[in-house]
């Protein structure tokens, strides 16, 4: 059910680390920037953070989880406008994630590239790792989702929930699943690691490697030497379709920051030396991050605030979680509790 005429969108990041601006850009602006035009719904989902088990400190995991759902405020979602809550606050997460893995083909999971990719050939992996995109599928379509905002990396896990979605359909027509579609940003979808271009900023590589992102919190200071020393190449092709991987990601993250054309900016930098460039992005990075800083410092000192708002965008979470999941047990065939 949505509310009025608006469609649902729903979407999540993992407490897994410290945001970066790639979770800024490629997905947390962009559902901070259609609020006003979906019914939305923002989870931190926790259980997904706990796939890979050896990087969970559950003393840090309780702090960074808190972290994220302070970061969704700080960025500007509105708990008068967007519901926010913590997966594992509602449990129809994990049972209907139950009765999808009961549907789900193993062979479509094999062929997920982020578990290739996490997996390599570690055969002690937990089986939470391969089963990840069904949790997701089931974040979604509890919600009768119909559209889901993420980054690049998240398509093929929105293609999986789709095929699931429509495969339950036919087994059980009773399901009446909501076939969701992803909402990919036209810049910004994928933004690369400052250090090393070949590879999509990632929260847990920034846990150990300084330098390949801008944190969300970090200091004006620190994401100053992130940038300016980030890796480019000898050339000297401040355009869009010439230049190098690292200097590229430069220029698109310049570009959803300033909301410039690509003209603009070609125009701008070409012929000038990447320091100009670089110079002009860190302005731009604190700029845009120096808001969510202050709001973020405000929201530190009301942890009741926070805590009510994940309270209440649990119950609501819940009361719409409980009837998609009621539908798809009687459509199954369960006896009703
Ligand atoms: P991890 O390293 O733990 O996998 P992550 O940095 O990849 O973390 P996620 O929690 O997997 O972040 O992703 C949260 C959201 O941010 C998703 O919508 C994802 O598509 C988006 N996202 C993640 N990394 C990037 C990136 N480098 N560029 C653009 N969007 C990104
Ligand atoms: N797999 C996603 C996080 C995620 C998600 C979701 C995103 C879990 N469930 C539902 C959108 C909708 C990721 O970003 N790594």
């Amino acid at each position: 059910m949505t509310v009025g005429q608006k469609q649902r969108v729903f979407s999540g990041v993992q407490p897994t680390g410290k945001l970066h601006i790639g979770n800024y850009v490629g997905a947390i602006k962009q559902w901070a920037e259609h609020q006003d035009s979906y019914d939305n719904i923002f989870c931190v989902v926790d259980l997904h953070a706990v796939t890979i088990p050896e990087a969970v400190d559950p003393k840090q995991f309780r702090a960074k989880t808190l972290e994220v759902a302070a970061l969704y405020l700080a960025c500007g979602i509105d708990p008068a406008k967007s519901t926010i809550f913590l997966q594992s606050h509602v449990a129809e997460h994990s049972q209907a994630a139950w009765l999808l893995n009961c549907l789900a083909p193993l062979g479509w999971l094999y062929r997920m590239t982020q578990f290739k990719a996490k997996a390599g050939s570690n055969e002690s992996v937990g089986t939470g790792l391969l089963d990840y995109p069904v949790l997701m599928a089931a974040d979604i379509l509890l919600y009768d989702t119909h559209k889901v905002p993420v980054g690049e990396d998240q398509k093929q896990h929105i293609e999986f929930t789709r095929d699931l979605a429509q495969r339950v359909n036919t087994m059980f027509p009773g399901a009446g699943l909501v076939i969701p579609e992803p909402m990919i940003p036209p810049a910004g979808a994928r933004v690369m690691g400052l250090d090393d271009p070949t590879v999509k900023m990632s929260k847990s590589i920034a846990e150990t490697k300084k330098g390949h992102a801008i944190g969300l919190l970090d200091a004006p200071s620190d994401i100053k030497k992130a940038i300016m020393s980030a890796q480019t190449d000898s050339a000297n092709e401040a355009r869009f379709d010439h230049a190098g991987p690292g200097v590229r990601n430069l220029l698109d993250l310049y570009q959803v920051l300033s909301g410039q054309s690509r003209e603009e900016i070609e125009a701008e930098f070409h012929g000038q030396g990447y320091g100009k460039l670089k110079k002009a992005l860190v302005e731009r990075a604190v700029a845009a991050l120096e808001p969510v800083q202050a709001r973020y410092a405000g929201l530190t000192e009301s942890k009741d605030y926070l805590e009510a708002i994940l309270r209440q965008g649990a119950e609501r979470a819940r009361s719409i979680a409980a009837r998609t999941h009621a539908r798809l047990r009687d459509a199954m065939g369960f006896v009703a509790p």
